[in-house]
């Protein structure tokens, strides 16, 4: 049985991952930390407070719980990350040295997101290889690559058992993203319940992967109960469930909602990283390593997304 330290529970992926982990491993075997306590929710198991520049805490609470595993997920992601370069550093850099000093200490399994970010204009855009030119221009981009780096780097040098993915856009109604390129992708199916219209700040005809969240759940999970004799990469496999455009979000909902109505006013920052992206990514090696495939398509996304998201706002 695993016990495993989540970083970052609050964020995007943090907050279903927590409740998929507590329903797969059990509430009490799921450590949630995040720098932010959310005031009056019930927490169906452990929670902490945890900066994760702070590497005296990461490690009191490793310990004090007994761990197997870190879950690090706390960063900022690459819109936040162009306004801020240097606090995206420290944040980005110094938690993931911190929480990888902790596995190596500790003697603890260890997971990490890396990113379609990690991907720059160089790079071969259409279906990415696994295995390929990664000269980003972002500072996440920076950021994602040298992580992936350093974890292969812990687990060749001390043997840590690190596992990571390059997640695409992550698609889902429970909590919102912040300071991504990919947000729209989420917020077009907000809008379209509230208003039946959407204006993307990102461009006709830009491509970028994306993910809905359940598969990205499952990826995580599978990926960590692997077998290692069969991981060739370890760190930062491809992985994608749909290369689209806002256009194709558009025709997409207009199946269930004729009348929405998407314009387009282009965001320069966030249009400038989303063209250094990959148009569509070759998840192939994570499919032979260890089995990945996602469930849902742009149709299932969408007609989740609009059920989900007018029950919440009803
Ligand atoms: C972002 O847009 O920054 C993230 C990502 C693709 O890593 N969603």
């Amino acid at each position: 049985m695993k016990k495993i330290l989540v970083t970052g529970a609050r964020g995007q992926i943090g907050s279903e991952l927590i409740t998929k982990l507590r329903s797969v491993y059990g509430n009490d075997n799921i450590i949630a930390t995040d720098i932010r306590a959310v005031e009056g929710e019930v927490e169906e198991g452990p929670f902490e407070i945890l900066d994760v520049t702070d590497e005296k805490r990461i490690f009191e609470i490793a310990k004090n719980y007994q761990v197997d595993t870190i879950m690090h997920l706390a960063a900022l992601l690459s819109a936040t990350a162009e306004k801020m370069p240097k606090t995206a550093w420290d944040i980005n850099m110094g938690g993931l040295v911190n929480t990888l000093e902790a596995a190596r200490e500790l003697n603890l399994q260890f997971f990490t997101p890396s990113s379609i970010g990690a991907f720059g204009p160089s790079t071969p855009k259409v279906q990415t290889p696994q295995d390929t030119l990664q000269r980003p221009t972002t500072m996440y981009g920076v950021n994602k690559v040298a992580g992936e780096l350093l974890c292969d780097y812990y687990y060749e040098r001390f043997g840590v058992d690190t596992r990571g993915v390059r997640f695409p856009g992550l698609i889902s109604y429970v909590a919102p993203p912040g300071g991504g390129t990919t947000d729209y992708a989420v917020e077009i199916y907000y809008e379209a319940i509230r208003q039946k219209s959407y204006t993307s700040y990102i461009a006709e005809g830009t491509y970028m992967d994306m993910m809905y969240m359940p598969d990205a759940l499952e990826a995580i999970v599978q990926l960590m109960e692997a077998d290692p004799s069969k991981l060739v990469h370890r760190n930062a496999f491809n992985i994608s469930a749909i290369s689209a455009e806002p256009m194709d979000f558009a025709k997409a909902i207009q199946s269930y909602i004729p009348d929405f109505d998407i314009s387009f006013d282009v965001d320069p920052v966030r249009q400038k990283i989303a063209d250094s992206w990959p148009n569509s990514i070759d998840s192939s090696a994570a499919e032979a390593e260890w089995g990945y495939k996602a469930k849902y398509d742009i149709d299932s996304i969408t007609k989740d997304m609009l059920e989900k998201i007018a029950g919440k706002l009803r």
